[in-house]
C-alpha cells in the first residue's frame, strides 16, 4: 500500500502516526544505529529525512544505511531541491503556502519536475504552513518567508482550505525545527476540523504531554526532531502517547 493511502486510511480508523525526523547533518553515525533500534522497537511508523541545509553527502549512506537495519518507510521532507534520492521511499512536494516566495511555490518545483515523473519515488504533495514558533527558525530565514501568526487562527485555516482546493493532499503545519513554541492545540484544532487531508504537525515538541495534546486536538501526524536527537530514549514514550489514543478513545 502506498504510503498516501496508509495515511488516508489510518485518518479514517482515527488512527495517529509517529515521524521520526533524521537530519543528516545533525546526526553523528553513531546515534543513527541506536534512533533505528529505538524506533524499530516502539514502532515509529516513518522516517522523514531532511534539513535546512545538508552540507554533508550523508543523505543516500544515511538510507541505505536505515534500508539495511529495518523496514520503517523513509519520506524525504527536503529543505531544498538539491536534496534528492532515489533511495528513499517517498518524498514530500512541498509548497509553501504560508508564504509569498514564488520560488517555493512553483519555482523549484518545476526544476524539481522531470527528476520526479520518472524516479521510482512516491510523489505526495504537500501544503507546507510555516507557523511562528517563537524564534527565527531556519526555515523562516531561508525561505525569506513571514510565518503566520499563533494568533492569526482564520489565516490558518484559509490558507490550509486553499491548498486542498488547489489539491494538494496533505498540509504540514510545522512550527521550524527547534520553535520556542511549538503548534496551539487551538489551531490544530481549528485547521483539522476544516480539510479533510491528512494533517502532520511538527516543530518544538519536546515531550510526549505535547504530543499526544496535538493528536488529539486532531493531527495526524506527529514530526519530532530536536527532541530526539536530544535525548533518543524519548521515542518510546513519544510513540505510546500518539499510538495509545485510538485505544483510549475508543
Ligand atoms: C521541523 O517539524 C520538524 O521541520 C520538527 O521540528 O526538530 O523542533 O522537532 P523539531
Amino acid at each position: 500500500m502506498s504510503i498516501y493511502k496508509q495515511l488516508q486510511t489510518a485518518k479514517k480508523e482515527g488512527k495517529k502516526k509517529f515521524s521520526v525526523l533524521i537530519d543528516p547533518d545533525k546526526l553523528k553515525l553513531r546515534d543513527i544505529d541506536k534512533i533505528i533500534r529505538l524506533s524499530q522497537d516502539a514502532h515509529v511508523d516513518y522516517f522523514f529525512i531532511g534539513g535546512s541545509l545538508i552540507v554533508n553527502n550523508m543523505l543516500d549512506e544515511l538510507l541505505s544505511n536505515i534500508k539495511k537495519a529495518c523496514d520503517i518507510p523513509t519520506v524525504l521532507f527536503p529543505g531544498n531541491s538539491f536534496q534528492l534520492s532515489y533511495k528513499a521511499d517517498a518524498i514530500l512536494f512541498l509548497s509553501l503556502i504560508s508564504g509569498r516566495n514564488a520560488e517555493l511555490l512553483i519555482g523549484k518545483h518545476v526544476i524539481t519536475a522531470p527528476y520526479l515523473k520518472v524516479s521510482p519515488l512516491e510523489v505526495i504533495s504537500t501544503g507546507y504552513m510555516l507557523v511562528d514558533g517563537g524564534i527565527p527558525t531556519t526555515v523562516q530565514y531561508m525561505s525569506n518567508t513571514m510565518p503566520i501568526p499563533q494568533n492569526k487562527k482564520d489565516v490558518a485555516v484559509c490558507t490550509a482550505i486553499a491548498g486542498e482546493l488547489l489539491g494538494l493532499k496533505m498540509m504540514y503545519m510545522d512550527a521550524g525545527s527547534g520553535a520556542k513554541t511549538p503548534i496551539s492545540t487551538e489551531i490544530i484544532e481549528a485547521v483539522s476540523s476544516t480539510i479533510d487531508v491528512p494533517l502532520i504537525i511538527g516543530g518544538g515538541i519536546k515531550t510526549p504531554e505535547k504530543a499526544r495534546q496535538n493528536v488529539e486536538a486532531g493531527a495526524d501526524v506527529i514530526v519530532v526532531g530536536n527532541a530526539i536527537e536530544k535525548d533518543p530514549n524519548l521515542i518510546t514514550d513519544m510513540s505510546i502517547a500518539i499510538h495509545s489514543f485510538q485505544n483510549t478513545e475508543a
